[in-house]
Parts: C-alpha cells; structure tokens; sequence
C-alpha cells in the first residue's frame, strides 16, 4: 500500500520523533508520567491528527493515519516502558543509598568474643542443688510466696501468740487475729502442702524465695532463697537425717568438706538441730536447720505420727552460693556489678 502523504502525516511523524526524544530525557517517573500524558491526552499531538481525520478525503489515506496513528501510540508506550523501568531501577538504588544503615559497628563486633549474660550465682546454686537432690531420689515441690497465717506457723506447731514466732521478723500483707497473711518468712510451709498432696512415702526438696524484716549485712538478706527437705516413711530415724546431710554436703560442696549437727530448737521437729559445713578457712558457717517432724506437724499434714516419721531440714542458698564460691559478703551477689558477676560461670 502506498502511503498518500498529507499535512498530517508529517505532522504525526514529527510528533513521534518529538514524542520519543521528551520521553527519553524524562528524569524521573513523575517527569514521564507528565510527558506521556501531555504526548497521549485528549490536547495532545497525537489527539489532534486523530481528531482531524475525518478531514482526510481520501478512504485509503484515512484508514493509513488511522493505522499509523495506532502506531505512533504503540511505538511511544513501548519507549515509556523502557523508560520508566530505567527511571525506577535508579530511583530504587538511590532510596537504599539515602537508607543506608550504617553497620559496622555490628560487623565488628561479631569478629570480638560475644559477652553473653550468666545466670545469677543464686539460681546456679539453686539448679546444682535440685540435681544433687534429685540424684539422691528426692522429687522437687513448690509453695506460694505469700502465704497464710496457719500454713507459716499454726500448722508448724505455732498456735497464735507461740513465743517461737518471734524467731522470725515476719512482714505481714494482711494482720488479722481470725488469721493473718504474710510474706513466708521460711520454706517450711511446703512441708504441709506436701503432706497434705502427696501419699507417702515422700522423698521431695522444695526450694524458694523467702522474706524476713532484716537489715542487709555480710551474711543476711530481707529477701533470700531456702531449700527445704521433707522426708516421710515408715522407721526413719535421726541416722537417716545425719547421714543424707553428710552425703549432701559432699555431693554439693565437693568430698573434702564436712559437715556437723549441733543441738538446736524449731517449734516443728523434735529433736531439733543445726547444720554447720567447715568454711575454706577451717571455720565453721551455719547454713541450716533440720529435725525429726513434729507429732503435731505430721497430724497437720494428714498423717498418723504411729504411722509414719520422718525430718526435714530447711537450708539457706544465697549462703551456701557464698561459701561454695569464697565470696565474702553476701551482698556482693545482689550488686549487679557484671565484673562481679562475671567472675563465675
Ligand atoms: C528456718 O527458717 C527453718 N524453717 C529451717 C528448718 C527447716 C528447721 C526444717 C528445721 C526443719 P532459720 O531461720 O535458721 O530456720 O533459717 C535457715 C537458714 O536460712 C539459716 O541457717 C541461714 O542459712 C539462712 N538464713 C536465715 N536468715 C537469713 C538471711 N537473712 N539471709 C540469708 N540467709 C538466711
């Protein structure tokens, strides 16, 4: 077909050429965006030859610039294509350029040795015990924090206004005479809940925190952590108590240390005693109480004292943690000083 040329042909062929070179040096998506709406829209070029069509007499002539028209169109959506792709590509490098985040510091830390966090020398402590226990066929229980006024002391042989109550500073949540609530001034309490849950024979340590109203010193915290000790079955006898003590001491603090029961008093074990272990020093340090349970404790719990026996012991942990470790004055552990701590792993 050969093509008649008319005014609008050239007119179309400059707006292409015009057209091609505008959207060649757009510079970003916004300018092209604007260039091919002002190339392609109803007061653009292009629209005016389409709109002048009808002008062209000649049938053959009209169908060419429609044709040509058509393509003109094409030929200008596909340099928009190619454009826009090149204007994006560079847009996005220079969004992740400005967005830099700047991580050296990062990488080089990751060549330096990672200081990682240790577990506080109390709760290494208490872990090491609950494994020396379970190793010597304990089971392991819990009680509340806060607990009642029998649990704390009526179930342990203390009735209101025991004078034995008075060896321990208690703090109070709730004070009522039909029956207080307190902060638990020692794991004993446990002993009862177990008694009260588990059949015997029972073989079980319950470790916890426990609060007293103390003022902080080389060896006494207001807030520290015990262990308890329960152990119920039928013929147990004070040999019982001494030898798993003695088998404890060296299990946890290694087999050059020992142990000793001196004569003591709780309200709940009869007889009752105190368990020293010898320091690094050669001196001896006090880490706990212990005793056969009580008749009037076994009853409390549910069971009959011509049944079955057996002692308890209760130990204080942040105190073996210092004796385990050399430590001087309890405090230090609680002193969130990491050279201090980074001292044990
Ligand atoms: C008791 O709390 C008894 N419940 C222990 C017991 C259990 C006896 C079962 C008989 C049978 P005591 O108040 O002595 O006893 O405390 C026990 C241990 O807790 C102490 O020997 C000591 O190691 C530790 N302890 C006591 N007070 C503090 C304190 N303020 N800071 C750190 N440790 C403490």
């Amino acid at each position: 077909m050969t093509s008649a040329s008319t005014p609008e042909h050239g007119q179309l062929a400059q707006a292409l050429a015009d057209g091609i070179v505008q959207i060649r040096e757009a510079t970003t998506s916004d300018q092209l965006r604007t260039v091919v709406s002002a190339l392609t829209g109803k007061k653009g070029p292009i629209a005016s030859i389409k709109s002048s069509l009808g002008k062209v007499a000649d049938i053959e002539a009209r169908k060419e610039l429609g044709q040509l028209v058509n393509d003109a169109l094409a030929a200008l959506g596909v340099a928009t294509d190619g454009r826009s792709r090149e204007l994006r590509a560079a847009e996005f490098s220079s969004q992740i350029e400005s967005e830099r985040v700047d991580m050296t510091e990062v990488a080089m830390s990751a060549n330096v040795e990672r200081r990682l966090g240790r577990m506080h020398l109390v709760t290494q402590a208490m872990e090491r015990l609950e494994d020396v226990f379970i190793g010597l066929g304990f089971q392991i229980a819990e009680g509340p924090e806060v607990e009642t006024d029998f649990y704390n002391f009526e179930a342990l042989n203390m009735p209101p206004s025991h004078p034995a109550r008075s060896m321990w500073d208690t703090l109070f949540v709730e004070s009522d005479v039909d029956g207080s609530v307190v902060l638990r001034t020692h794991t004993s309490p446990v002993q009862i809940r177990v008694m009260q849950d588990w059949p015997p024979p029972i073989y079980a340590v319950m470790p916890g925190r426990v609060f007293r109203k103390e003022t902080p010193d080389a060896t006494h915290m207001p807030v520290f952590h015990q262990i308890e000790g329960l152990v119920i079955d039928r013929g147990i006898t004070f040999a019982d108590l001494a030898g798993t003590i003695e088998s404890f001491t060296k299990a946890f603090f290694g087999p050059g240390f020992t142990s000793r029961l001196r004569p003591s008093y709780f309200p709940f074990t009869e007889p009752s005693a105190e368990f020293d272990i010898r320091r690094h020093d050669g001196t001896w340090i006090e880490l706990g109480g212990c005793g056969m349970v009580h008749p009037h404790v076994l009853r409390a719990g549910g069971l009959d004292p011509d049944e079955w026996s057996g002692f308890a012991f209760g130990f204080g942990i942040d105190r073996m943690a210092k004796e385990r470790h050399g430590i001087n004055d309890i405090r230090d552990m609680y002193s969130d000083d990491v050279r201090f701590t980074e001292q044990f792993s």
